[in-house]
C-alpha cells in the first residue's frame, strides 16, 4: 500500500520552538501508479480530523491554535480515489516556542564590556523534584553558545544567527532534558560581538552596526513530573566575567584567538568560584521583536580532510583542503605549553604563498595558545567564520592535523544534476558549493571579505537555483520578513537585507533595479517551487509598497531613469575591473525592463491572492512601462538600443516586444550578437541567468549549449579549467596566467553567475515546474552541445521528480519520475504534441540526432571579434 512521509510542519526541518500557532502541514506519498489522493485523515493527539481533499502540501492546521510551549503529536493517512486507505504515518512532533507574553527573563550585559573577547556570563540553581523535561530558549545582542553542568547546548553555530536585530531578533529553543539534573546545576553563556557590533561590511572601520553592548536574554524553563515549572531566567544575579576566558578575541571577519591557558575549568558547572565575577546589569528589550526561527541553523554539515601539504617557496606551510568552503579549522595539535598556533585562511594562492589580498581587510586569522597537554588537544574557534580552501599553519608546535569544519544553513538537499559533460557536472558541483558557502543564515554574496552581505540582486538571480538545490522555503521565508522589515517609509528595498546604513554613498538605499526587485522576484520564485501562497499574501504588502514607490517618485507609465546610479547589467566582461557598473548595456534600459517585468508578476501575484482591482492596476502599469521602454529603447523593426545581449535577452525573456516581427529580429540579432563573440560569455548579474533560456526560446538552443560548453575566457567553464572548486564573482577572478585580478573585488565565492543552473535543470535536465510547487511538471529536455546523457532530480514538495535521458543511435531515451499528486507534460525534441504522465515512472523514446551530430558552430562573426 501507499507509504506516508512523516507530516511536516510549515518548512521547519526541526519543529521544536516554532513560531507558529496554527502550522500548516504537508507530507509526501508514495503511490502505485494511478493512484490519486481523494481526503486525508490528520490524526492530533487523539482527535482525528477528517478533509476530502486531495492537496498534500501546506494544508491548514486543523485544530485549536498551540499554545506557547503546547506540543502535538500528529500522523496522517490517506485514502485513494478508489477507496484505498493507506496505514498511518510515523509520528511526527510539534512544539511552538514562547509568545511576547511568555518571557520573564531580562535583557543582561556583561558588568564590565570590552570590546574583543568573548564575555563568560553565569549562574547557579537548584532543582527540587524530579525533572520530565526542559527546554532553553535564549537569544543574543551578539552571538553565544550556551553550556549547562558543563556540557555545550546544541549543535549550532553563529546564533541567534543574523536578521534585522531591532526589529525582529530570532531567538533559539533548545531541548536541555538530558543537561539538567535534580540537585545543583548551573548554567553558562559566552557571548561574543558577532554581527551585532563585531566588524561587518567594506566600510573601513564599520562596527557596532546594532549597538555598543553585548546582551543575552536567556530563559529555562525545567518541568517537573508532576508539571510544575521552574523557570531559570537571565537578571541582574547573573554574573560576568570579560577578558578572563580563553577566547581572547573573536570576530566574524577577523577571525578569533583562544589562549588554552586561560581556560577556567568548570565555569559553567557548580561550585565554580565567580565571587571576582561582575554582577551583570539588566538592560531593556522589546520582547515583541522576539521571533521564532523559520528555517534550520548553521551547523558543521561536512568535514574535509587536507588533500595536499605545500611548502610554499617562502617555506611556509599550507593545507589545501581541494574544495572553497565557508567554515573554520578543527585542529589537533601537540606542543609546549603556552606556544601559539596561528592559522591564516585563503581561497587562492598567489605566487605559490597564500593569497589574502581578496579578503581586501578581513584579517581570517585564528590562534590557539596551547595547554601542553602530552596526548595533544583539539580546538576549533566558535565565533568566527572564514571563506578559504588553503590554510597557512604557523608557530611552535610538535604536529598539527586539521579538517575544514563545513558551515552553513542546514538546509535538506533537494536538487541534483548531472551529465556527460564532466565540465559542465563539475560546474553544476561548484554552484552547490556556492550556495553552501554563502547560505549561512543570510544569503550573503561572499564568505571571505569585508563583505559578507545579503545582497539583494545576488539572491534574486539566484533564487530559483537555490530552490531546486535545496529545501531552502524557510531560509528565503525568514530573509523576506527582514526584507520588509528593511524598507523605507517610500517602500525601497535596500541593497542588501539585513540593511546596514554604512556611511557613504549606502547611507540611505535607493531604489535599484535588479536588487529591490527581489521583494517581488523571490517571493514569486518560491511560490512557483514550494507552493506556499501564504508566503505571497505575507509579503504582499511589502511587493506592493516597493512598486507603489517607484510609481510615486518616477510616474505611472515611465522609464526607470532615476537616480543615475544603477548597478545596471553589473560586471559583465566588458566592465574594467574598477568599474563593475560601466556594462555594455545602459543601465536605465535594464532597469525599465525589470520595472516592466515586476509590475507584471506582480499583477500575478494580484490574481493568484484574488486581488482583482490589484491585477488590473499592476498589468496597467506593466503595458504602460512596456510602452515607454519600447518608445525609448527599441526600433521599428526590433533593435535594441545598446544593441547588447543583455538588452535582448531582456526584452525577449520579459515579453516586452509585443510584436512577432520584432520579437523575431530581436532574436536573431541576439544570436549574431553570441557568435559575433564566439560564445564567450558578454553578461553581467541581471543579463547572465536570462542568456540561455532567452537562445532557448528564440529557437538556438545549441547557441546556448555551445555558450554554456565554452572553456575560454570568459565562460562559465573557463572558471572550471582553472581548478575552480567554486563560482567566482568576475569571470575572470583568476587571470588566465594564473594571477588574481587585480580589481577591488575578486571573490572566488559568488553564486550570482550560477544562476545559470536553472536552465541547466529545466533546458538540458527538462524538468521544471508547470504550477505552483510542482504539482504539474514540464518534462522537456533539449539534447544538444553533443551531450550522451543527462540526468535531472529534484525532490519536490509532492516527492521525487527525476528526468534522465540518454541518446544513442539515433534513439533518445527518456526516463521520467512524477511524483504522487503531480501531473507532468512531456515534450520530446521534435514532438510536436505533448503526452501527459501521471504519477509514477515512465519511459519514452524518439528519433533524435546523434550527439556527434550536434552542429559544431563556425562563426562568421557578424560584429568585430572578441579580444
Ligand atoms: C558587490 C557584492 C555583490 C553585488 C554588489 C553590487 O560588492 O559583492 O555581489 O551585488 O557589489
Amino acid at each position: 500500500m501507499d507509504e506516508l512521509s512523516p507530516v511536516r510542519f510549515e518548512h521547519h526541518r526541526e519543529a521544536l520552538g516554532i513560531g507558529e500557532a496554527s502550522p500548516r502541514l504537508s507530507w509526501q506519498v508514495a503511490s502505485e501508479p494511478g493512484w490519486r489522493q481523494a481526503a486525508y485523515e490528520l490524526a492530533i493527539g487523539d482527535t482525528v480530523f477528517r478533509a476530502e481533499s486531495a492537496s498534500s502540501v501546506l494544508v491548514p492546521w486543523p485544530d485549536a491554535p498551540l499554545r506557547p510551549r503546547e506540543a502535538r503529536t500528529v500522523r496522517v493517512r490517506v485514502t485513494g480515489a478508489d477507496g484505498s486507505v493507506s496505514d498511518w504515518s510515523d509520528p511526527a512532533t510539534v512544539e511552538r516556542g514562547l509568545d511576547a507574553e511568555s518571557w520573564e527573563a531580562a535583557l543582561i550585559s556583561p558588568g564590565v564590556d570590552e570590546r574583543g573577547p568573548a564575555a563568560l556570563l553565569r549562574r547557579e540553581f537548584t532543582v527540587d523534584g524530579d525533572i520530565a523535561f526542559a527546554r532553553l530558549y535564549a537569544t543574543a545582542h551578539g552571538i553565544y553558545v550556551a553550556e549547562i553542568n558543563g556540557r555545550r547546548v546544541g549543535d549550532d553555530a553563529l546564533a541567534p544567527g543574523w536578521t534585522s536585530y531591532h526589529r525582529r531578533l530570532r531567538y533559539q529553543s533548545y531541548d536541555v532534558t538530558d543537561l539538567v539534573r535534580p540537585g545543583a546545576n548551573a548554567i553558562g553563556f559566552q557571548v561574543a560581538d558577532g554581527w551585532w557590533r563585531g566588524r561587518l561590511g567594506f566600510v573601513p572601520g564599520a562596527r557596532d552596526t546594532y549597538g555598543t553592548f553585548l546582551g543575552l536574554l536567556a530563559q529555562l524553563e525545567i518541568t517537573r513530573t508532576d508539571g510544575s515549572r521552574i523557570v531559570i531566567v537571565s537578571d541582574a544575579a547573573w554574573r560576568s566575567a570579560t577578558g578572563r576566558g580563553p577566547v581572547r578575541f573573536a570576530d566574524l571577519y577577523d577571525g578569533e584567538r583562544y589562549d588554552a591557558t586561560r581556560e577556567l575549568p568548570g565555569w559553567s558547572g557548580t561550585g565554580f568560584d565567580d565571587s571576582g565575577w561582575a554582577a551583570c546589569r539588566a538592560g531593556a528589550l522589546d520582547v515583541a521583536t522576539l521571533v521564532a526561527p523559520d528555517g534550520p541553523p548553521v551547523r558543521a554539515t561536512e568535514g574535509r580532510a587536507v588533500r595536499e601539504t605545500i611548502t610554499t617557496p617562502s617555506g611556509r606551510t599550507v593545507l589545501d583542503f581541494g574544495q572553497n568552503l565557508a567554515g573554520r579549522l578543527r585542529i589537533r595539535v601537540r606542543g609546549r605549553r603556552g606556544s601559539t598556533v596561528t592559522i591564516r585562511h585563503a581561497e587562492v594562492l598567489e605566487d605559490g604563498e597564500l593569497g589574502t589580498r581578496p579578503l581586501r581587510t578581513a584579517q581570517a586569522t585564528d590562534s590557539y595558545t596551547l595547554r601542553g597537554d602530552p596526548g595533544g588537544e583539539d580546538w576549533e574557534p566558535e565565533f568566527t567564520i572564514h571563506g578559504f580552501r588553503y590554510a597557512e599553519a604557523s608557530g611552535d608546535y610538535d604536529d598539527l592535523s586539521a579538517v575544514a569544519m563545513v558551515y552553513h544553513s542546514d538546509l535538506e538537499r533537494t536538487g541534483w544534476f548531472a551529465c556527460s559533460d564532466e565540465l559542465l557536472t563539475r560546474l553544476h558541483e561548484n554552484i552547490v558549493w556556492g550556495m553552501r558557502g554563502n547560505f549561512v543564515d543570510v544569503p550573503t554574496d561572499c564568505p571571505q571579505r569585508d563583505e559578507r552581505l545579503g545582497w539583494t540582486g545576488d539572491l534574486q538571480v539566484f533564487a530559483p537555483t537555490a530552490a531546486y538545490l535545496y529545501d531552502c522555503a524557510g531560509f528565503l521565508a525568514s530573509w523576506l520578513r527582514d526584507l520588509s522589515a528593511d524598507q523605507t517609509p517610500a517602500g525601497t528595498v535596500p541593497l542588501f537585507v539585513p540593511r546596514v546604513d554604512f556611511p557613504g554613498p549606502f547611507a540611505s538605499p535607493a531604489p535599484t533595479a535588479g536588487w529591490g526587485d527581489a521583494a517581488v522576484i523571490v517571493p514569486w520564485v518560491a511560490y512557483q517551487r514550494f507552493g506556499d501562497v501564504g508566503l505571497l499574501r505575507r509579503q504582499y504588502a511589502s511587493m506592493r509598497a516597493w512598486v507603489d514607490g517607484l510609481t510615486a517618485a518616477l510616474g505611472p507609465g515611465t522609464l526607470f531613469d532615476k537616480p543615475a546610479m544603477q548597478l545596471g547589467d553589473w560586471l559583465d566582461p566588458a566592465a574594467p575591473p574598477d568599474e563593475p557598473w560601466a556594462a555594455a548595456t545602459d543601465p536605465h534600459l535594464v532597469a525599465t525592463a525589470y520595472r516592466a517585468h515586476v509590475a507584471e508578476l506582480l499583477a500575478r501575484i494580484a490574481a493568484v491572492l484574488g486581488e482583482e482591482s490589484d491585477a488590473v492596476k499592476y498589468a496597467d502599469l506593466a503595458e504602460g512601462v512596456r510602452q515607454a521602454f519600447h518608445d525609448e529603447y527599441v526600433t521599428p523593426r526590433g533593435r535594441i538600443v545598446s544593441d547588447s545581449q543583455t538588452a535582448y535577452a531582456l526584452a525577449l525573456e520579459f515579453g516586452l516586444l509585443r510584436d512577432p516581427d520584432q520579437r523575431a529580429l530581436a532574436g536573431r540579432r541576439l544570436v549574431e550578437l553570441v557568435r559575433a563573440k564566439r560564445h564567450h560569455v558578454a553578461t553581467g548579474f541581471l543579463g547572465t541567468p536570462l542568456i540561455c533560456d532567452a537562445l532557448t526560446s528564440a529557437g538556438a538552443v545549441d547557441d546556448a549549449y555551445q555558450l554554456m560548453r565554452q572553456t575560454g575566457c570568459p565562460s562559465w567553464l573557463y572558471p572550471v579549467t582553472m581548478g575552480a572548486t567554486t563560482v567566482w564573482e568576475r569571470w575572470d577572478s583568476m587571470l588566465p596566467d594564473g594571477s588574481v585580478n587585480p580589481g577591488q573585488m575578486t571573490s572566488f565565492n559568488h553564486y550570482a553567475f550560477g544562476a545559470v543552473a536553472d536552465w541547466m535543470h529545466r533546458v538540458i535536465g527538462g524538468l521544471a515546474p508547470a504550477a505552483p510547487g510542482y504539482r504539474e511538471l514540464r518534462i522537456s529536455p533539449c539534447p544538444g552541445g553533443g551531450l550522451t546523457w543527462a540526468r535531472a532530480s529534484h525532490v519536490t514538495p509532492y516527492g521525487l521528480a527525476e528526468v534522465s535521458w540518454r541518446r544513442s543511435d539515433g534513439v533518445l531515451t527518456v526516463d521520467v519520475t512524477v511524483p504522487s499528486g503531480c501531473v507532468a507534460t512531456v515534450v520530446l525534441p521534435g514532438h510536436a504534441s505533448p503526452v501527459e504522465a501521471g504519477p509514477g515512472r515512465h519511459q519514452f523514446s524518439c528519433a533524435c540526432r546523434d550527439a556527434a551530430d550536434d552542429p559544431e558552430w563556425h562563426p562568421a562573426p557578424f560584429l568585430p571579434e572578441f579580444s
